[in-house]
């Protein structure tokens, strides 16, 4: 898989180099390209904003340095275009593992109030909000949707932390997890989990499951 990202802040994407993800980029599983928009200016200040129409607080990107910058990067309309945007549908993981099956990846960052509509409607395929609060850039709603789609190709993880989805086919919060040492600052690991009882131990994580949803999540019981 391909991602390539347009922003203002590329160094913000750095951080997608350590960790799981950084591996991935490291042994080629997946590859990562990250564009300033501004280099696609052709301003001669490089501005890339300016006031509403209609007036307003706030600015908008003006419409030259993206469109330009998103023929740059796919010419031929190989990739999917998404733009990263508070009005957009909300991530789901049912999304997340849709976009992880598409070879070429567009993530396209507004800043400031957001961009003009018309690249929205020539330039752009797909627009997508990570949920409902409030952030100070699209940048960080890129950078989630690249971690958990990246973790869905196939190589990125190991066996041993594999895409987990078995453990919430039943729909519920996970259960509790404990490791050694068997008592820490006086609380101690519930004692069934130290019984060796694999149904005693299923059972339990079960009805664990069901209260932390309950008390969390009452909606997923619906
Ligand atoms: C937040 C830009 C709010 C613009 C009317 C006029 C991308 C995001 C973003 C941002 C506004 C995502 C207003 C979840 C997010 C993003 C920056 C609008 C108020 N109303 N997913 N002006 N949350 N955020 N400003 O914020 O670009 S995906």
């Amino acid at each position: 898989m391909k991602i390539d990202v347009l922003t203002l802040f590329p160094e913000m994407y750095d951080v997608l180099h350590v960790g799981i993800i950084g591996k991935a980029i490291q042994n080629g599983t997946f590859s990562l390209r990250v564009t300033n928009i501004r280099d696609y200016s052709i301003d001669k200040h490089k501005r890339c904003d300016d006031a509403p129409y209609g007036g307003g607080a706030g600015m908008v990107m003006t419409p030259q340095p993206l469109h330009d910058s998103i023929e740059a990067v796919d010419p031929n309309r190989k990739y999917t275009r998404i733009y990263l945007s508070p009005k957009g549908e909300r991530l789901s993981q049912q999304i997340v593992e849709e976009l992880a099956k598409v070879d070429n990846l567009l993530l396209v960052n507004g800043s400031y109030e957001g961009i003009d509509q018309r690249v929205i409607d020539l330039d752009i395929d797909r627009e997508i909000s990570i949920g409902d609060y409030v952030l100070t850039s699209g940048d960080y709603a890129s950078l989630v949707l690249i971690d958990a789609v990246v973790r869905y190709v196939p190589g990125v993880l190991g066996s041993e932390e594999s895409t987990d989805e078995e453990s919430f086919a039943n729909g519920l919060l996970e259960y509790p997890h404990y490791t050694r040492p068997q008592e820490f600052l006086g609380l101690s690991v519930p004692e069934v989990l130290l019984s060796g009882n694999h149904a005693e131990i299923a059972k339990w994580r079960f009805e664990q499951s069901k209260a932390i949803t309950a008390r969390n999540r009452p909606d997923l019981l619906e």
